[in-house]
């Protein structure tokens, strides 16, 4: 297939570029270089160095023995999007090209308005470039679990039958949404599946959990294919940033009392399951929706692994628990349905542990790294728009 991937210099459409390609489908790229001047504004860098664009596919060239198609430029410009699409013709698009921080669209007024129309612009111009040239091309839109909040009910996989005043009907689940970037995500989901009914595309919308690690095996030991691995408080998120922590001896900090339920997965099980759902498109018109995460795990239940997989290491850190920063629920029920790509054939990741040491071990080189922006472990970004460091509870 002939896939295009929004967002490929991200931590994603790096690992994604090269899972498809592996694959054999025909891959082609865009990117602005964001996420990389996004982690500079909150002073610092990726734990594991990353190369710059063009020794990146020059590397890809060399391990890969063919060339990845790549545009440079905003997905903010709709002529630009538009030829793209016209010249490149893909099957399917697969969009990350979006800001993914809640905390970053938590900072102030023009962060939140940034993120939100960043987000909205390019998921409206893949649309409208989709329905123009390539309408029967499948949209792989990357969705997240945050969509649906923590309900006191069960969560579905997009859609669940209601029963009210004596009528039924299958509706959309309510999206209760976290923060503004979280809230993006929701708009983004509405606009596709309304493209679906209104033009006939396919699309699925990906609710995916939070992704840790920083290795796929077709990488190899070449550090230019290498992703990227954040660790500030806006785009490093819980796992990523607790290896980090553990690398140096820094607390694990843990926000509110930890007792916070996410669904997450392995870098690897994020691949396999894009590629299953690139794979498998859904039919004309349908708007699907898959859950995608390995399993629901307890956000204590990661600082407890962490701290027990570094020791054995050789590495022992303390856990701490910190204000919470962020305004979400602390003791929730947690129940979301993941079965529809067990069903595609996901073989989901049985051993964690074995991941976090491997992420680990190949952080420890760059201890040094890490070190040097040790400031950006503490998170300063409050939910109320307030700017000041958590303290240690
Ligand atoms: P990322 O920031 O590394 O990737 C997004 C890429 O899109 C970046 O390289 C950025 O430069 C690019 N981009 C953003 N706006 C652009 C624009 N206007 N023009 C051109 N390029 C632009 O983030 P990621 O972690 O790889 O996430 C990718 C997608 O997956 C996002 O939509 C995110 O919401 C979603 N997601 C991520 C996770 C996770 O844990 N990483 C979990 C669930 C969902
Ligand atoms: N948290 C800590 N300590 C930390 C960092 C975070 O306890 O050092 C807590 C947060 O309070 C939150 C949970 O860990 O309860 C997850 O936070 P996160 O920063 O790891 O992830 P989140 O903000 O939810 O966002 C990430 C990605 C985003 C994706 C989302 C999937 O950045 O792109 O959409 O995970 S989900 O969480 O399922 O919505």
């Amino acid at each position: 297939m002939k896939i295009l991937i929004a967002g490929a210099d991200g931590y994603l459409g790096w690992s994604l570029a090269q899972a498809l390609t592996i694959r054999g489908h025909e891959v082609a790229g865009v990117d602005n270089g964001f996420r990389r001047q996004w982690v500079e504004e909150m002073g610092s860098w990726s734990a594991i160095p990353v190369a710059g664009i063009k020794e990146r596919l020059q590397a890809f060239q060399e391990r890969y023995g063919r060339e990845l198609k790549y545009w440079e430029g905003d997905l903010r410009s709709y002529p630009f999007v538009e030829e793209i699409v016209r010249e490149f013709r893909p099957d399917a698009v697969v969009h990350l090209g979006e800001c993914p921080s809640a905390p970053y669209s938590a900072i102030d007024v023009e962060h939140a308005v940034f993120v939100q129309t960043n987000n909205l612009t390019s998921t409206f111009h893949l649309l409208f470039a989709m329905k123009e040239h390539v309408p029967d091309a499948h949209l792989v839109k990357l969705g997240t679990m945050g969509e649906y909040g923590t309900p006191n009910l069960d969560i579905p996989e997009g859609f669940f039958e209601v029963e009210f005043r004596g009528r039924k009907d299958r509706l959309p689940f309510p999206r209760q949404a976290g923060s503004w970037y979280h809230w993006s995500k929701v708009h983004g989901s509405n606009n596709v599946m309304f493209a679906c009914k209104l033009w006939e595309l396919a699309a699925t919308d990906i609710m995916q959990g939070v992704v840790f690690g920083t290795h796929l095996e077709a990488m190899g030991s070449d550090g230019r294919l290498a992703t990227r691995l954040d660790f500030d408080q806006a785009f490093g998120t819980i796992v990523n940033r607790f290896c980090c922590q553990a690398v140096i001896g820094h607390p694990l900090t843990l926000y509110g009392s930890g007792h916070q339920q996410r669904g997450f997965l392995p870098l690897e099980d994020s691949m396999q399951c894009l590629t299953l759902a690139v794979e498998n498109p859904p039919r004309k018109g349908e708007y699907r929706v898959l859950n995608q995460f390995q399993n629901v795990y307890r956000l204590d239940e990661w600082a407890n692994k962490v701290a027990s997989v570094a020791e054995v290491l050789g590495l022992p850190v303390e856990i701490r628990h910190v204000e919470n920063p962020r305004r979400e629920l602390e003791e929730h029920h947690y129940r979301p349905d993941h079965a529809e790509l067990l069903r595609l054939g996901y073989q989901p990741s049985q051993d964690v542990d074995r991941e976090l040491a491997g992420m680990i071990a190949r952080l420890k080189p760059w201890a040094e790294r890490i070190r040097a922006k040790e400031a950006v472990l503490l998170p300063d970004i409050r939910w109320d728009g307030q700017r000041s460091r958590v303290a240690y509870r």
